[in-house]
């Protein structure tokens, strides 16, 4: 197989309700789309769902797309491949910017499975037809707004609700929570906002007494070892998201005891070839995992259904509705949640249909690749 195209779409959507983490608000994305197109004209799709801001993850939207002109897309055009892994080995020696490579990886995966005619899930090793549904709810103005919002995604059926927390937003909104909703399965997560001090440890504690299913995140990416200390005086356990970017870090999660739990992102982790690892490294260990999200857009959603659907995924992932985030997705049907369960697709490829109106309509910019030019000239 041989890519002989790609084309970097820059589109933007607004989201259908604000959100805001412990980092900041935001109310509309801009993901990079990106297409492959093979000698035969066969296509596949990826996205870079990177956040326009380095809040999350160091990366950016133009950082995502500088790695890709300067170094993946050079990397990728003419090579001769047979899977999707070896396809990656093309961009193994660009350190970092695992959003960036996880939209050249996803569009491999999507051109590779649509020529064999196979879906997604079963080229991945997918064994579930549905997965179910978690929603991660955003900080409010009150708590009667984020109590509004949580009746609605419980109304609507969804498995597991999140509640983003920060300093000043944490028990109190639990509490209330917990309260209205004594048997609904709630978890936190803070994206690394808490300092390691005696008086996060206390708080932490305090969380412990509202039979949370996980406590997402608390302290920064790099410090598996505040993790670990914190892990060994609470019951909830610990699930660390921004401090695993490679399959070393779930080694080192291991080892140090820094959290009983793994939330597996397609972007963080570099594609969807280093998540099926990281769902297989895990297992072995006996680390549980769940799919994490980046509000992605249908593309990626796709990507997340799929991951989901391997053995290891059992916990609730973050793969709400299209409809949670966005009025009208990239891609047909768009994805739906049926009392709180996603049906994985069987169709070949991602399973849906990447609508072309709708790219045109949304997208700020685009750059064109191709093989009969100097490798990162535009078209
Ligand atoms: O920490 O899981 C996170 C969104 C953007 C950045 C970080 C996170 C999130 C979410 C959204 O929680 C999950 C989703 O895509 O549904
Ligand atoms: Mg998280």
């Amino acid at each position: 197989m041989k890519i002989v195209g790609v084309s970097l779409f820059v589109t933007r959507l607004p989201l259908v309700h604000g959100f805001e983490t412990s980092s900041h608000r935001k109310s509309h994305l801009d993901h990079i789309l990106v297409r492959f197109t093979d000698e035969s004209g066969a296509e596949g799709w990826g996205e870079i769902a990177s956040a326009t801001d380095p809040f999350y993850s160091s990366e950016t939207v133009d950082t995502a797309l500088l790695i890709a002109k300067k170094y993946i897309v050079p990397a990728v055009i003419g090579h001769e491949w047979e899977t999707p892994a070896e396809l990656a080995t093309t961009w193994a020696r660009v350190r970092g910017h695992e959003f960036a490579k996880a939209g050249f990886d996803m569009a491999a995966w999507s051109l590779y499975t649509s020529s064999r005619g196979e879906s997604l899930s079963a080229a991945l090793g997918g064994t579930r037809t549905e997965v179910a549904a978690g929603v991660s709810l955003g900080i409010e103005a009150s708590i009667d707004a984020l109590l509004v919002e949580v009746g609605r995604h419980v109304d609507a059926g969804y498995r597991r609700v999140k509640l983003k927390i920060k300093p000043g937003w944490d028990v109190e909104p639990v509490r209330a929570v917990r309260a209205a909703f004594p048997q609904q399965d709630l978890h936190v997560d803070a994206n690394g906002i808490y300092a390691d001090t005696e008086e996060t440890t206390a708080l932490m504690r305090k969380l412990d007494e509202y039979a949370l299913s996980m406590i997402e995140q608390p302290y920064g990416p790099r410090d598996f070892v505040a993790h670990s200390r914190l892990q060994q005086v609470l019951e909830t356990p610990i699930c660390l998201d921004e401090g695993v970017v490679d399959l070393d870090d779930i080694g080192t999660m291991v080892a140090l005891g820094a959290g009983r739990i793994l939330n597996i992102k397609v972007s963080r982790m570099g594609g969807l070839t280093t998540a099926v690892a990281a769902h297989d490294l895990a297992r072995e260990a006996g680390i549980p995992v769940w799919c994490g999200g980046m509000h992605e857009f249908g593309i990626g959603r796709a990507a997340n259904v799929a991951l989901s659907s391997l053995p290891g995924f059992s916990y609730p992932s973050d793969v709400s509705a299209s409809e949670k985030y966005y009025e009208k997705d990239v891609i047909e049907p768009p994805v739906t949640a049926e009392n709180g369960m996603v049906q994985v697709p069987h169709g070949a490829g991602l399973g849906f249909t990447v609508l072309p109106d709708w790219i045109a309509e949304n997208t700020i910019s685009t750059e064109h690749f191709t093989s009969t030019k100097q490798h990162g000239d535009r078209a």
